[in-house]
């Protein structure tokens, strides 16, 4: 799909008056997300920024336009496989089993129900908004917030810089679980967003697993009309590299042949703002390794079994 058509030729299944905050990038996917996926959707959003902010509905006048629930926070993937499987059994096949959900939802509370999801290769497409923590109760950090954040769990102060452990890396983690289809997905590459999610949409043969980059502007400590030139740094960085993984297989899909320094990116937001040059140096090291590793995935494809 062209992205006109995507956003001129579909109807905006989420209705104005979200409770999210300006500049949300987790709002703005969800709008796009189901542009491209249409009405034969059913969502799971468990407890988080996206169910918090109303898209599961607010007095029969706000919310997303198709049937939503609102998992546990550990239990959405076994609760949508559920769903699935009932929808198969009726012979529907073509209804899409949607969850979208943050990445503490995701890469904790929730991450057994989603390992045995994948490895059991439900048909289900699992969408997490990585806003690096959990922002609807508070912004803790979650085992997805980047190294020296400052958040309400890791607050910066005389004992303490900041998380003291690197991201984990959610989108890795579910490629070596072999799922059916995994990517990672900005919201500054709308095309590239667009031909992933497509994609997804018809995978037939187990577990789709989608990883968005979400910047909070609330959370995060940056002004609001700079969402988008954050996600677009975080790619150029290399922090938040794009591919996807299909059949046993990596694939680049957009290259930045000139990395920025890291640097670029973590003095424009606030809860890093406290780091000092060893510690962005430190940070830029784990990027380097990260980019070594996919570098090597990439090359390795050919030989990888499909
Ligand atoms: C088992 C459990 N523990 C805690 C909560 C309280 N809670 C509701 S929303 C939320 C934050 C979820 O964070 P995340 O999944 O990252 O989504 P975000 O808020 O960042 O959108 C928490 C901790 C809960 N609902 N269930
Ligand atoms: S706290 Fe962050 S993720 Fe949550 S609604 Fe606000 S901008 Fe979006």
């Amino acid at each position: 799909m062209k992205l006109s058509d995507v956003f001129w030729e579909t109807e905006d299944l989420v209705s104005p008056g979200l409770s999210a905050c300006p500049g949300c990038a987790a709002e703005l996917s969800l709008r796009t997300v189901l542009r491209i996926l249409g009405p034969d959707t059913i969502l799971g959003i468990p407890p988080g920024c996206m169910a918090g902010a109303g898209a599961v509905g607010w007095n029969r006048l706000s919310g997303v336009k198709v049937p939503v629930t609102i998992p546990l926070l550990d239990n959405t993937a076994s609760l949508l496989s559920g769903i699935r499987r009932y929808y198969l059994r009726q012979g529907r096949k073509n209804v899409k089993v949607v969850a979208f959900a943050g990445d503490g939802a995701t890469a904790d509370a929730g991450f057994q129900a989603l390992s045995g999801a994948a490895e059991r290769g439900e048909n289900i497409i699992y969408i997490c908004y990585d806003n690096e923590g959990y922002m609807n109760t508070g912004f803790q950090r979650s085992s997805t917030t980047s190294k020296g954040s400052n958040t309400s769990t890791t607050p910066v102060g005389q004992l303490s810089q900041g998380k003291t452990q690197h991201k984990k890396d959610m989108p890795l983690l579910m490629a070596l679980h072999d799922a059916a289809y995994v990517a990672t997905i900005s919201p500054a590459y709308t095309q590239d967003f667009v031909s992933k999610v497509e994609k997804a949409a018809v995978v037939r043969n187990g577990l789709v697993y989608l990883h968005v980059f979400s910047p909070c502007p609330t959370g995060w400590h940056f002004p609001p009309e700079d969402t988008i030139s954050i996600a677009r740094l975080a790619v150029q960085t290399n922090f938040f590299p794009l591919w996807e993984y299909e059949n046993g297989r990596f694939r680049q899909t957009l290259a930045v042949s000139q990395p920025k320094p890291l640097a670029e990116l973590i003095r424009r937001l606030g809860k890093f703002h406290h780091l000092t040059e060893a510690e962005i140096a430190d940070m830029q090291d784990w990027v380097n390794h990260k980019t070594e590793l996919l570098t090597r995935l990439f090359a390795a494809r050919e030989d990888l079994a499909p």
